[in-house]
């Protein structure tokens, strides 16, 4: 037996060291690496499940190509052929903006950045830009920062206060759990806003629960109470930011009554938010990305960002306004993987592909699929099958049959991580990247997505660009940490490497704006159309909740991320439920009558879907959960979205959508 150390590459905040346990090239079990500074040992569920990925009855191990609509076996060799045939066709025909490279982030590695060197090698292609995720919060914070700078998780023991704010730490961010729990036991507050229970509610002393999409409001109230009250750092105020005065003359609208007619939050909270604020030193926000997904998204972080700035909470100790950690990629330099420089991209925005799709000239004549789900995790599923449809030829590399690939023509088996040597990170947290180690030899014909690609650019005439040794790659992306004497032999080393960041961002006082200031007058923003300090923007279809009676769709429906899933990657385990479950306030069920174990139909404006009912005690009063990532048989959770984008960067606002709900006969 061998114990060889690897790591997680889901696309998830805690960037977590694994140990593999191999006998005979097979791995006989799984954990936690106890030597991770954060993750310490522990790895969630969907973790472990790689593994049973990795063995899976279920995983598909030789490509395949469909034929007449049935899938058949074929080489690899005949495959590759065929596929390199259409992209030279495709090529000759429309040029390269005709090939698609349909991708996101299913997996986090670095080498995962020669998949785009492939298509940038024919000259470029189309590509997906923007997010499903967490754009509209990045750019928020880009314009009032500089940059998204997350402080070192055992920073967190500073703090007097912490207000978990839209993230739902012990499902998504579990690593969090510990060190919240730490600062907790030296005396710290917790406050909890969100519209759903989570499992950090009962920890909390206060619990917010927001009408979904109009914390900008609650922000901005609570941050006029500061003011009026002197509640604010007028050091801070004066010497490290500027535009507070054009913030605070867009203040005197918020008054308790419309706040809290707007959010649904009594007077009374509204003013324990601001007392919080502005009468703790320090406080920590920890900031999750659910509440950035609505018309008004990006307006939203720019608002907290601001409350914790103007009452003192940047640059300090136990404080900041904890989103994501954008600095890593400083240190890794993907662009070196990628060699862009004279590639000529179209770009395509994921959450409104479909649109760009049917209107492409060129049209698009092959699409490829790498590390995304895009029919299950494309907000709007039915427009994106539509555009889908009249797509030629698709190449999906997955390791499994997904709702996208069921529409592909060919299947190309890739490698999970415990088969490939890789490095794995995560911007969304803490600072630390680990080697993953090749642990196992691929089951199967399976290849890791760089050889795949580096045997089309064989048929293509440029394999050499892409046939490299895997260290010159590694080398490569990691040159930016050689100005620390860093580099990949001692990450090989070490396994798990700190990349050199201040454990508080901005704590000199200097941020990365163009006013080297905390900016709550940004002209960034107004140069990109937007106001020049955080303002607020109703969410498009939740306001109808809770005021209108009668409303065809009387509730908001969330969204939310799987408890036991990373997406889409894991929805049927233990078993794929035939439909997923709504889970709904008493309130709804009394107006509809909806009791636990119903079935019943859940309809929006986009679609419709039969779910089974669960009431729950907590949460706000009119607002339906569902997570996402559920898919089966040509239906995903997705059907129910909008097309719709959030104000600020290229982001889905997936979460700012209303629904009814309906007894099935
Ligand atoms: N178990 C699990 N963990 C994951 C993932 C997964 O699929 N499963 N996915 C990973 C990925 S890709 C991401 S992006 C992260 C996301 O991590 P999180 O940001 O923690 O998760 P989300 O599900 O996006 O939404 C977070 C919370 O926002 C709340 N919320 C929704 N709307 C509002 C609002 O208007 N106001 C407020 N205050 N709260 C609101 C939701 O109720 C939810 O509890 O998680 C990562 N970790
Ligand atoms: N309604 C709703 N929709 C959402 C969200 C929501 O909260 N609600 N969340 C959004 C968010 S935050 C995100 S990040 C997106 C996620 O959207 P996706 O990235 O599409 O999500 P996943 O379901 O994780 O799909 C990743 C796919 O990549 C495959 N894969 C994994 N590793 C590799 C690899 O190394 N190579 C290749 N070729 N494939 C690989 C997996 O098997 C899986 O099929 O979904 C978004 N969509
Ligand atoms: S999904 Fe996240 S928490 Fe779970 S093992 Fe992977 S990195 Fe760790
Ligand atoms: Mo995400």
């Amino acid at each position: 037996m061998t114990e060889i150390k690897t790591a997680c590459p889901l696309d998830c905040w805690d960037a977590c060291s694994m140990i593999a346990v191999v006998k005979d090239n097979k791995i006989v079990s799984l954990r936690g690496d106890e030597t991770h500074p954060v993750t310490k040992g522990t790895i969630c569920s969907r973790g472990r499940r790689i593994l049973d990925r990795t063995y899976s009855p279920d995983r598909i191990l030789t490509p395949k190509k469909k034929v007449k609509g049935v899938w058949c076996d074929i080489t690899w060799d005949d495959a590759l052929t065929e596929i390199a045939e259409k992209i030279q066709h495709a090529l000759d025909a429309h040029g390269h903006h005709s090939i698609f490279h349909n991708y996101d982030w299913g997996s986090g590695t670095i080498l995962k950045s020669l998949n785009q060197r492939f298509f940038y090698q024919l000259g470029g292609c189309t590509e997906t830009v923007g997010s499903l995720c967490w754009d509209a919060g990045l750019m928020a914070q880009t314009y009032d920062f500089g940059q998204a700078r997350s402080h070192h998780p055992s920073d967190l023991r500073h703090a007097r206060r912490i207000v978990v704010w839209g993230r739902n730490l012990p499902v998504t961010n579990m690593h969090m759990v510990p060190f919240v729990r730490e600062a907790m036991e030296q005396g710290a507050e917790l406050m909890v806003i969100n519209p759903l229970p989570t499992d950090l509610d009962r920890k909390a002393s206060v619990l917010i629960r927001p009408r979904p999409g109009t914390d900008g409001a609650l922000a901005l109230g609570a941050l006029r109470i500061c003011r009026d009250n002197d509640w604010i750092d007028k050091t801070f105020i004066d010497h490290n930011s500027i535009g507070f005065a054009e913030l605070s003359a867009y203040l005197d609208s918020f008054t308790l009554d419309f706040v809290s007619a707007e959010t649904n939050v009594p007077v009374h909270l509204i003013q324990e938010l601001a007392t919080w604020y502005g009468k703790t030193q320090p406080l920590s926000t920890l900031l999750g990305l659910g509440l950035q997904r609505y018309a008004g998204g990006g307006n939203t972080i720019r608002a907290i960002d601001a409350l914790a700035a103007a009452t003192g909470q940047i640059g300090k100790k136990g404080g900041g306004v904890n989103y994501a950690n954008r600095e890593m990629t400083q240190f890794i330099d993907e662009a070196a993987l990628t060699g862009r420089e004279n590639a000529d991209v179209r770009e395509f925005e994921r959450g409104t592909q479909a649109l760009s799709i049917i209107n492409a000239d060129p049209p698009i004549d092959l699409m490829f699929v790498t590390r995304t789900n895009p029919v299950s995790q494309v907000p709007n599923t039915e427009s994106l099958l539509k555009a889908y449809a009249a797509i030629p030829t698709i190449v999906v590399l997955d390791t499994m049959m997904t709702a996208t690939a069921e529409l592909a023509d060919y299947f190309l088996p890739c490698t999970t991580v415990f088969e490939e040597e890789d490095i794995s990170l995560s911007t969304m947290w803490h600072p630390y990247i680990t080697f993953a180690n090749r642990v196992i030899d691929p089951e199967g014909e399976a290849k890791a997505d760089h050889e795949i690609f580096a045997l089309l650019a064989d048929r293509l005439g440029f394999g050499d660009d892409m046939h490299k040794p895997l260290e010159e790659w590694f080398e490569r992306a990691l040159r930016p940490l050689s100005r620390h004497n860093l580099g990949i032999k001692d990450l090989r080393n070490n396994g798990t490497l700190q990349i050199p960041l201040a454990d508080v961002p901005f704590n000199d006082g200097v941020f990365v704006t163009p006013s080297k200031k905390f900016e709550f007058a940004s002209k960034f923003a107004q140069r990109d159309g937007l106001s020049l300090t955080a303002s607020y923007v109703q969410p498009k279809e939740s306001m109808a909740v809770s005021n209108s009676k009668g409303a065809q769709y009387p509730y908001a429906l969330l969204t939310i991320h799987p408890r036991t899933s990373e997406n889409s990657q894991h929805r049927h385990w233990p078993q794929l439920p035939n439909r997923p479950t709504a889970e709904i306030s008493e309130v709804i069920a009394a107006e509809t009558g909806l009791s636990t174990g119903a079935d019943a139909r859940l309809q929006t404006p986009y679609g419709e879907l039969r779910v089974y009912i669960k009431v729950i005690e907590d949460g706000h009063p009119y607002t339906v959960k569902l997570e996402s990532g559920w898919w089966n048989g040509g239906m995903t959770i997705n059907q129910l979205t909008p097309v719709r984008s959030a104000d600020f960067g290229s982001q889905t606002a997936q979460y700012d959508v209303s629904c009814n709900l309906v007894l099935e006969a």
